[in-house]
């Protein structure tokens, strides 16, 4: 399942999901050839979608492994899509034999159109390599794991001879109007040129129609606008959510927007038009049996906890999460932090300073936001997390990238998270300050955060920054689940609920904190290897600073948030 809704009634598609053949390659022979001598012999099965790290036998395997399935067309000759939802990090693929493509990023789908395929069976095999490196996002020096695989679904779809390859839907909100653009983009697999129709509905009525020339192998783009009338706003709590329609005789395109202001004034953020405080967590989309494959009923259970808990806000620590969480956090009125997974504490200049590194790190925006545009849940888009934001180096990439993200949406705050609040460079870049501080944990007792917060508050005006809304983005402290005592000790649950209280009633105090998200929803693996330095605090080869265990079983301070959040003081 990709969405909460179907994207397409008229547009034939299916997944590919199910049993492929598996076979890993440690020796990286790399060439399609090699894994067809291996044949007809391969390792073993595995289900797509799926991490391999979850399978006997691969529970570390990090490196290279082929992936094969096949699918049938049928008429003499078919346009076909074939679109990755997430393969973890390098995709290689190959079509009878033919490769498409390669693409790297694991948490954005890439897609090749294949024109004219003849009728019949076809090979589709599939490279993965979950290696990690010093100019790959994240590097090799992560706090999660890289779960490796094929784990979001593959999707086969059949294209007319001029398709929908993209809708695209802006709006400006005068009261209860909405001023609606509707950019359709159409793209010609055909010899010939074709004239079309095209009509655009909103939630099943017409909208807009015209009629499109595509000339042979060309793109058009169209544009539709209207006004529309008396709108339900998409509010934090109280969801309204629009389906916009888009189709052709033989093709269609479905999706969802909400209507909503978000904007940053007077040191508050303003979601249409009133201040809002963020109660929230970070939460990582991991399952110890499912890594990065969580199925979506995992995902209504992780909502219902976080409803329980009185959240009104998620980060998406610190990747682009599944699309179907995103729609499900559009459906509830949750709001979201979305990110690419740029994890810095341990980044070195040489990598904030590689151009590879700063390519792949803009087309995972680019990606980011080409695929969540419409989902109202989105109110930030975040830029990167704890890179040395003291350094040259950090301050031309964040330059870019604030760049990149406002080129291609303007209407969403960015934001990013610090981890050096009082010696920063880059705060004037952003519309929301995000800060990470572990006092009580890495960083002495809690009191610490006041003289941080102190600091910053005079550093931001330096740097005249001292506007900027600020969300407490990650604070926490390690809580073995079960280990509980008559003291709070390091470790503890005690301990920890008790960093989170004194934690929460001070950035409560604080006039210019907007919201906190708490370091993190559940406990999750972590990348813990015997030949290097990091990470060794990580008990279990788990990061324990969550609210609920890995199986999300409640710890202390669950309840310990819970009640605080749900008190609203
Ligand atoms: C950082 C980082 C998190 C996690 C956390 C911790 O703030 O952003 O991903 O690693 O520290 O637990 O130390």
């Amino acid at each position: 399942m990709i969405r909460t809704f179907h994207e397409h009634l008229i547009r034939k598609t299916s997944l590919l999901d199910g049993l492929w053949d598996f076979v890993t390659d440690s020796d990286n022979k790399g060439v399609q050839e090699q894994w067809h001598l291996r044949f007809p012999a391969p390792e073993r099965q595995l289900v797509v979608p799926s991490c391999w790290n979850n399978e006997m036998g691969l529970f570390q395997y990090l490196g290279a492994a082929w992936y094969r399935t096949y699918f049938h067309t049928n008429g003499d000759s078919t346009h076909v899509r074939l679109t990755c939802h997430g393969v973890m990090h390098h995709g290689d693929v190959y079509v009878d034999g033919q490769h498409l493509g390669y693409h790297f990023g694991g948490f954005t789908p890439f897609s090749y159109v294949i024109p004219e395929l003849p009728a019949g069976q076809h090979e589709l095999i599939i490279r993965v390599d979950n290696t990690v490196d010093w100019q790959t996002l994240p590097t090799d020096i992560a706090d999660w794991f890289s779960y490796g695989g094929i784990y979001r679904s593959v999707e086969l779809q059949e294209l007319s001879d001029v398709y929908i390859d993209r809708i695209k839907m802006d709006y400006t909100l005068a009261g209860e109007n909405a001023d609606v653009s509707v950019q359709v983009k159409l793209r010609s697999l055909s010899q010939k040129a074709i004239s079309t129709p095209v009509a655009v509905q909103v939630n099943g009525q017409a909208f807009g129609a015209a009629e499109a020339l595509v000339p042979a192998g060309e793109t058009v783009t169209l544009t539709l606008k209207e006004t529309l009338r008396q709108v339900k706003r998409w509010q934090i709590g109280n969801a309204a959510l629009y389906t916009f329609s888009v189709n052709t005789p033989n093709d269609d395109q479905i999706d969802r927007i909400g209507f909503r202001t978000v904007e940053s004034r007077g040191g508050q953020v303003l979601v249409n038009g009133e201040a809002v405080y963020f109660q929230g967590v970070n939460r990582h989309e991991e399952h110890p049996e499912w890594g990065f494959a969580m199925p979506p009923k995992l995902m209504l259970k992780d909502l219902d906890i976080l409803a329980d808990l009185g959240c009104n806000m998620v980060r998406g620590s610190h990747y682009p999460q599944s699309k179907y969480w995103v729609d499900l956090l559009d459906e509830r009125g949750l709001a979201f932090w979305e990110e690419i997974p740029m994890w810095g504490y341990f980044m070195s200049r040489e990598t904030l300073a590689s151009p590879l590194f700063r390519e792949r790190g803009l087309r995972m925006i680019e990606e980011m936001i080409e695929r969540d545009y419409h989902n109202p849940s989105i109110l930030f888009w975040g830029a990167h997390n704890e890179i040395d934001t003291r350094t040259e180096e950090a301050y031309s990439l964040t330059e870019a990238f604030v760049e990149k993200i406002r080129n291609l949406d303007a209407s969403r705050l960015v934001i990013y998270a610090t981890a050096y609040p009082e010696e920063d460079i880059v705060l004037p870049f952003f519309d929301v300050i995000g800060i990470n501080k572990y006092y009580g944990w890495y960083q002495g007792s809690t009191e610490g955060f006041r003289t941080m917060l102190d600091d910053f508050h005079k550093h931001a005006e330096t740097l005249r920054a001292g506007d900027r809304p600020v969300l407490m983005s990650e604070f926490g402290a390690a809580g073995i689940y079960g280990d509980t005592g008559w003291e709070p000790r390091l470790f503890s649950e005690d301990y920890q609920a008790e960093v989170l209280e004194t934690a929460l009633s001070i950035f409560r105090d604080d006039p210019k904190i907007v919201g906190t998200l708490i370091w993190q929803f559940s406990d999750i693996r972590v990348d813990l290897r015997s030949d290097r330095n990091y990470f060794r605090d990580r008990a279990r080869s788990f990061n324990n600073k969550g609210l609920v265990n890995e199986y999300r079983k409640p710890k202390q301070a669950y309840r310990a948030v819970r009640s605080i959040y749900r008190s609203g003081k």
